[in-house]
């Protein structure tokens, strides 16, 4: 049962039971993403006084200009998760190809591996605009104790153990789900303790906010410029509201807690649309139904 105001580890620890497979390592595995997530903020909030804003000079297996901090916390999770030894592999948005973590038990057998976009919106981070950490948990599909395949990697959205995302923003907050609704926690910088703050978050019914980047309106599909439009008329409870950062994390964190919807269709830039099915809509999809919410590729829903 969550109470208000528990600390994240205490949650983690009566909820233990509720995730099916319950054995402690998803336990553990949140408490190391938690850890991370504190070291990341720590350094998210130096921006501007030491020298870790701007490009890191390599383009991403994305084709991006890496940041500075999406260096920095591409290395800090992949360190935590690996020092632990509490997965058996991570893809990263900012890796070229997966880790394998063969780990130095003498029975190696952790189960799970994550998927993780560590510092989305990262080109807001120069202007101190919100920026987040995605993440998606799976059980591997190969043997334990064999070095982890492709296929451990890419398997479908709807069978995601857990996901979350951290945002990091006026203050620092972690939310997460098992499949059992959405819980968001704050951190406590003086602390450096996460409290429950946000419990069984549900998207509000009434929301009249909608998020999309209006500068590529001329290269969408007709469908998405009507919806645009509609949302635009003056009518019933319309005009709904235009809000867009260009972070996912927050978009959606806003979204949620104020009720509205997020879209980037396809554009002449990006044909497919620009976010990534493992890293950004899986993760997001999950929490998204969790917390009361659809999640469509436009035709279909994407945790499928
Ligand atoms: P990133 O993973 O390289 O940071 O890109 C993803 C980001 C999302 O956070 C955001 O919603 C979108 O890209 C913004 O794109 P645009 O600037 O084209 O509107
Ligand atoms: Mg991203």
């Amino acid at each position: 049962m969550a109470r208000k105001n528990q600390t994240l580890g205490e949650f983690i620890i009566e909820n233990q039971s509720e995730f099916q497979y319950s054995s402690g390592e998803l336990s553990r595995l949140i408490n190391s993403i938690r850890l991370a997530a504190k070291m990341v903020n720590h350094e998210v909030n130096k921006a501007g006084l030491v020298d870790i804003t701007g490009s890191a000079g390599e383009i991403n297996t994305q084709g991006e200009d890496q940041q500075k901090l999406d260096v920095l916390a591409n290395d800090t999770f992949i360190r935590t998760l690996t020092n632990r030894e509490i997965v058996c592999g991570i893809a990263s948005e900012e890796n070229d190809d997966f880790i394998t973590i063969e780990g130095h038990k003498e029975n190696h057998s952790n189960k799970y591996v994550v998927l993780m976009d560590p510092l989305d919106g990262s080109s807001n981070i120069d202007v101190n605009v919100s920026v987040g950490t995605i993440f998606s948990i799976y059980r591997r599909v190969t043997p334990v104790g064999t070095p982890v395949q492709l296929e451990d990697f890419l398997q479908p959205g709807n069978l995601q153990v857990a996901a979350g995302y951290i945002v990091y923003g006026t203050s620092t907050m972690l939310v997460y789900t098992t499949g059992h609704g959405v819980n968001g926690f704050t951190l406590n910088p003086a602390l450096g303790t996460y409290y429950l703050s946000h419990p069984n978050m549900k998207f509000s019914e009434d929301g009249n906010i909608y998020s999309v980047n209006e500068g590529n309106y001329n290269h969408f599909p007709q469908g998405v410029k009507d919806y645009i439009k509609y949302c635009q008329q003056d009518e019933d409870d319309r005009p709904y509201t235009s809000r867009y950062i260009g972070s996912l994390v927050s978009d959606i964190h806003r979204n949620m807690i104020k009720g509205g919807i997020y879209m980037y269709p396809q554009s002449a830039k990006s044909p497919n649309g620009k976010l990534r099915l493992l890293y950004e809509c899986n993760p997001m999809a999950f929490i998204a139904e969790q917390a009361g919410g659809t999640a469509s590729d436009g035709h279909t829903r994407i945790m499928i």
